[in-house]
């Protein structure tokens, strides 16, 4: 066996660019990643952060790179190793960038640590119509930025004829408060049903990446005409930064169109609290944009920028990511510009109770979920099968009525349904019907795309019946 070439820290570091080629450290191991900058699936200049030094910095704030798959990416590049005098493993002089996260509640599932990502079980999900704060999903990019609520000011960029506002909490306060109960959906919702039939790339979310709370804030409408701004191009976008950074400080981002901004009827709210309570440190304080009936993703939290723009922001997360394609689409021919970033959500449904696997009485079954469609439209109707969809009933909807077109909330629905005699097991199954008579697709295969999101064909358990 041959020793490994040997390379000293320095001689590392002077590999850092396309002419000297690239070279980076993992532990006391050296690789030539020249060939693979372009091929990053997180972008080349991401990459090139590391270009000439140890990852670990960068790939403690990105744990998608504690994955055997990227090892052995790695792997394939190693051109030798740290001699012996520089070999100490590279220890982190800064403080791990998560260390001063929130504690979290014991009851959620845990799909990722850093960053946080967690979904109540679905047996706590439906239990409330509204969802209790410390339960909520929670869905970070980054670290969770610590604000101090004294200092904190909100940038509001005006138009060239008019002001910009740096607004404190305070100021926020003087702005009408509303307050409405809003459901925020993630993208990757029951990503992993789209798993099971294909594999995506994304967090294996069940069905719990959704919930809902009682917003209070000011409206977005209201603070965006403060500063002077019209609905005059109706074609702009308003952008919105968070105050959760990377190293490179470049923060989240996201934008959605003018014109729902400056509806009052689209009721978008730079919101302070949640649940009657100031909002949670994992849930955007001291603020954070609600965006009623639209994904989860343009509620930005920790919001720190808002400012109106002839585009859509350019956050990766707007451009490059929450976006539909065909089940035709590889990671080899897509392309992220030639479809439009995710708004409003389509009609979902899912089942909470009983759960898949589990073994229910004969005689009476009782069948729980939740129903909710995007764009403030209401959901009529949850239709739940025992037989796999060959037969159907209807179920009933409990929670609050909606209002006529801001059906913001979703819908709790329930069935008390007998067990037919002799039956030794049951597929149940639902889906919902909302006010355009949108229905759901009976199955994941021609919904399947390659970043797992808009997953909503009908939700199946499958139950034994005790004997
Ligand atoms: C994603 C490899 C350096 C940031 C990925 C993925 C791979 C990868 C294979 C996709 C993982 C998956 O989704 O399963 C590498 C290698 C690196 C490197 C081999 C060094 C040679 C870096 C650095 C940063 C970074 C230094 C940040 C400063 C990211 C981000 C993503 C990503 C943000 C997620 C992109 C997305 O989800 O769209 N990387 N990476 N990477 N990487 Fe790296
Ligand atoms: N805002 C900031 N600043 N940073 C983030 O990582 N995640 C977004 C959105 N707003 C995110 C953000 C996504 S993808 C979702 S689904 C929701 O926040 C989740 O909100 P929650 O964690 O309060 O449930
Ligand atoms: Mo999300």
């Amino acid at each position: 066996q041959e020793s490994p070439h040997l390379y000293t820290r320095e001689e590392v570091r002077a590999h850092s660019s396309p002419e000297t080629r690239i070279w980076v450290t993992l532990g006391c191991e050296v690789f030539d990643v020249t060939e693979f900058v372009d091929l990053h699936p997180g972008g080349p200049s991401k990459l090139m952060l590391a270009a000439g030094g140890p990852l670990e910095p960068f790939w403690a704030l990105y744990a998608v790179h504690n994955q055997p798959h990227v090892r052995e990416l790695l792997a394939q590049y190693k051109v030798g190793e740290l001699s012996p005098e520089d070999k100490e493993p590279f220890t982190l002089k800064t403080s791990d960038p998560y260390s001063d996260d929130p504690v979290r509640h014991p009851a959620l599932k845990v799909n990722s640590q850093r960053p946080f990502n967690a979904e109540p079980p679905p047996e706590l999900l439906t239990e409330n119509y509204i969802t209790p704060n410390p339960i909520f999903f929670t869905r970070n990019h980054l670290p969770v930025p610590n604000l101090d609520p004294e200092t904190y000011r909100l940038h509001v960029v005006g138009p060239p004829e008019g002001q910009s506002l740096s607004l404190s909490l305070n100021d926020l306060y003087q702005f009408p408060k509303h307050e409405i109960t809003v459901t925020l959906q993630c993208a990757g919702n029951r990503r992993s049903e789209m798993t099971r039939f294909k594999e995506v790339k994304g967090l294996e979310w069940n069905t719990g990446a959704i919930s809902t709370a009682r917003w209070a804030g000011a409206r977005l409408c209201d603070v965006l005409a403060k500063a002077g701004h019209q609905l005059c191009e109706t074609e702009a976008h308003v952008c919105f930064e968070g105050l959760d950074s990377d190293p490179t400080g470049t923060a989240y981002g996201a934008s959605i169109p003018l014109a729902r901004a400056m509806d009052p009827e689209a009721e978008v709210l730079l919101a302070y609290e949640m649940n009657g309570q100031p909002l949670p440190r994992d849930h955007g304080f001291p603020v954070r944009v609600v965006v009623p009936g639209v994904v989860g993703a343009r509620h930005v939290k920790w919001l720190g920028k808002v400012s109106v723009e002839p585009e859509e922001s350019y956050s990766h997360w707007q451009r490059r990511d929450y976006k539909g394609f065909s089940p035709s689409v590889d990671w080899d021919t897509v392309d992220f510009d030639s479809a439009p970033s995710i708004q409003e959500l389509p009609v979902q449904s899912a089942i909470t109770e009983p759960k898949d696997g589990e073994t229910v009485q004969s005689g009476e079954v009782t069948i729980k979920g939740y129903a909710w469609s995007g764009g403030g439209r209401a959901v009529v109707r949850v239709d739940v099968s025992l037989d796999g969809g060959l037969t159907w009933q209807v179920a009933e909807l409990d929670g609050e009525e909606p209002r006529p077109r801001k059906a913001w909330a979703w819908r709790l629905w329930q069935l008390q349904a007998s067990v037919p005699a002799g039956k030794k097991e049951l597929n149940i199954v639902c889906k919902a019907v909302d006010d355009s008579y949108n229905v759901q697709p009976d199955t994941v295969a021609p919904i399947w795309n390659l970043r797992g999101v808009l997953s909503n064909a009908w939700h199946r358990v499958h139950v034994r019946v005790a004997p």
